[in-house]
């Protein structure tokens, strides 16, 4: 059986290298996107026995794909189709980062939506119900504070789940 593949996905500075990093602990690789300056970092993690190589890609805030870090994360998405593409968000400012969620829903991407800086969110009364966002957008959704850990464990959880469907 072919090792799964999952894109980390989204805006700069949501906490994606820290799920990343997490998510791989040592096994990674970090390398220039082919014809491009653009360093994507790749890595190994494992669940429960079931192997997955984890792609850290640049940030990108919609498929417009404007600047040279964007049309690498497109190519990643589009190329290399990935089993699961985690979408990873600032909690804080979810509402201003749902619309590449509905992009990458609506590409037919196979979204897991990762609800990140929870702690941040919760400060400043930022009030979120996951499991009705998950009702409406129909894809899982995980809450975490990555720099503490805090939902990682239900974030493997989920993807072994959606790895079971596939
Ligand atoms: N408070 C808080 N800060 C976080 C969390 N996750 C990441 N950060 C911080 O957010 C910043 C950006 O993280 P990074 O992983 O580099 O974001 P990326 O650009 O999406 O890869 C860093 O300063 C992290 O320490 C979190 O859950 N809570
Ligand atoms: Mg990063």
């Amino acid at each position: 059986m072919s090792v799964k593949k999952i894109a980390i996905v989204g805006n700069p500075n949501v906490g994606k290298s820290v799920l990343f990093n997490i998510l791989t602990k040592q096994y990674v690789n970090v390398s220039n996107y082919p014809g491009t300056t653009v360093e994507v970092s790749r890595g190994k993690m494992s669940i429960n026995g079931i192997e997955y190589e984890v792609i850290d890609t640049p940030g990108m805030y919609s498929f417009l794909s404007i600047t040279e870090e964007e049309k690498v994360a497109r190519r990643i998405l589009f190329n290399e189709k990935p089993d699961i593409v985690i979408h990873v968000v600032d909690a804080k400012n979810l509402e201003r980062m749902l619309s590449l969620t509905l992009q990458l829903i609506e590409a037919e991407l196979p979204v897991m939506l990762v609800l990140n800086i929870m702690d941040e969110a919760q400060k400043n009364g930022v009030i979120i119900d996951a499991r009705i966002l998950e009702k409406e957008l129909k894809v899982p959704v995980v809450e975490a504070v990555s720099i503490i850990g805090k939902g990682i464990k239900e974030l493997k959880d989920r993807i072994e789940a959606y790895g079971n469907r596939l």
